[in-house]
């Protein structure tokens, strides 16, 4: 039933002038290959199975706290410009500093509603505890079905006044942040601390090594996040772990690629030559969108290009296509400290001894208590695994697929399907692998 032919990936292929010559002639029979492996399977007897109709759209990114925060947060790191393969979980990081602000007064507390809401003129939307408390259950919930996840976020203390017991509960139940305690040792055994932290809370897996320094004074408070997810597609890749290619990142690097062709949502556009891709993990509770340039470039061009407004265009536009998708088999992970970011984004007095006020984590906070650092580690595992073998899935009907070859740099995002929160974002600019000395 699969209409994809060699003949008509040469001639898509043989469109694209910047893949090199050896992939024009491998790329078709992968794919084909990837295409078929087991489609059979389901054709006679299966019916209109759950999963035949395409879901309905997720809530779009306008006006909610996670993509509000995310994408700021995400502008400020990427303005930097030796930053490589970033990655974090704005629903994460909104929801701790989502619990800070219920602690914080005056306007400490309206600086952190600022980063929260859309920019200037700053509405305040009342419902954000509310929308991020039901984010973090609905990603939650779809643990183990459309992917494994570990995430914690905890607030560390360093020698603080008595903290509110209605805070430590409220930031618990609600926002799923824990209150932990520093020892009374000195950076260096902070540091220890935290790196232990996030090693339990990624399950084991050392993170990338933290280049801040962390100085927390008596009186500190200390955010950490901490996630690792491996998706788990709707629909398997297939991967050749023998057949590598190249990966035309910062390096060229030779790495595993994984190829399917399918049913996506997808849309291209012209103008700002860029693919926009939306593929489902398995049981459709959450999504992977990728973006991806037309042709090899880093990613500064489309980053400055992001906007809610244009992001929420393109989702909304992505209709269900048929796509012939390789992918890096590859992990991003970036461990970062997010002060200089967050002071850009306006958070600024909560720094200072003097200024912040967060008189709603401890009563005698006054002149001591203050924020000591927001840390964040992430890791995102792209591989070709399904949810579940035998999903009762339909079988596709592919009509000359479009290519979305990524054997460059993309960024991503990890969407809830039902409440359209941001579990990640990220960009990977290198994909590790074997380098390539003769680059092309
Ligand atoms: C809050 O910020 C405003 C504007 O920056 C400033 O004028 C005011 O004094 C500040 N209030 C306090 C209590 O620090
Ligand atoms: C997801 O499930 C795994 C395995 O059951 C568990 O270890 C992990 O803590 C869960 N993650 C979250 C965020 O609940
Ligand atoms: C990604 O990380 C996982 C877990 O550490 C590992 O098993 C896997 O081999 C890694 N994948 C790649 C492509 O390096
Ligand atoms: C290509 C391939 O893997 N085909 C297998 C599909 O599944 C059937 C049984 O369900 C196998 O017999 C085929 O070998």
């Amino acid at each position: 039933m699969f209409a994809v032919t060699s003949v008509e990936f040469r001639q898509k292929t043989a469109m694209l002038p910047r893949l090199p010559f050896c992939l024009l002639i491998s790329l078709p029979v992968l794919l084909v290959q990837g295409s078929t492996t087991n489609s059979s399977k389901k054709s006679a007897d299966a019916p209109a199975g759950p999963v035949s109709r395409p879901p309905p759209l997720p809530p779009p990114p306008q006006g909610d706290p996670s993509w509000t925060l995310g994408l700021r947060l995400y502008q400020a790191l990427r303005s930097d410009s030796t930053s490589v393969n970033v990655l974090f979980s704005p629903l994460l990081v909104a929801s701790s500093l989502g619990a800070l602000g219920e602690g914080s007064g005056g306007n400490t507390s309206n600086q952190v509603q600022g980063l929260l809401n859309p920019p200037s003129p700053v509405k305040v939307d009342t419902q954000v505890p509310e929308r991020l408390a039901e984010a973090l259950k609905s990603f939650s919930e779809a643990n183990g079905t459309s992917f494994h996840l570990h995430a914690s976020s905890a607030v560390f203390s360093k020698q603080v006044p008595p903290v509110d017991q209605a805070f430590v509960k409220q930031s618990q139940t609600r926002f799923r942040v824990k209150h932990q305690t520093l020892g009374k040792g000195d950076s260096k055994a902070d540091l220890k601390q935290l790196q232990d932290w996030a090693k339990a809370s990624l399950s084991g897996l050392e993170g990338a090594p933290l280049e801040a320094e962390i100085k927390a004074r008596a009186g500190a408070l200390i955010l950490a996040n901490a996630v690792r997810l491996k998706g788990l597609w709707e629909r398997e890749f297939s991967e050749e772990s023998t057949d590598r290619r190249t990966f035309l990142g910062k390096k060229y690097t030779k790495v595993v690629m994984m190829h399917r062709a399918g049913l996506y949502r997808f849309h291209e556009d012209t103008d700002n030559m860029v693919q926009v891709l939306e593929a489902p993990l398995w049981g459709g509770r959450a999504s992977v969108v990728l973006l991806l340039p037309f042709h090899v470039e880093n990613l500064a061009r489309l980053e400055k290009l992001l906007t809610l407004e244009l992001l929420s265009k393109w989702l909304e536009k992505a209709s269900v296509t048929s796509v012939a998708i390789s992918l890096p088999k590859a992990n991003i992970t970036s461990t970062l400290s997010l002060q200089k970011q967050l002071v850009t984004l306006g958070l600024t007095d909560a720094w200072d001894q003097k200024l912040a006020d967060f008189s709603g984590v401890s009563a005698k906070s006054k002149g001591k208590l203050h924020l000591g650092g927001v840390l964040h580690w992430a890791t995102l595992e792209l591989a070709a695994q399904t949810g579940k073998e035998d999903a009762d899935l339909q079988e596709e009907h592919i009509d000359r697929p479009k290519l979305f070859y990524a054997d460059h740099p993309f960024i991503l995002f990890v969407r809830d399907s039902a409440t359209g929160a941001l579990l990640l974002m990220g960009a990977l600019d290198h994909a590790e692998g074997e380098p390539l000395h003769d680059e092309l």
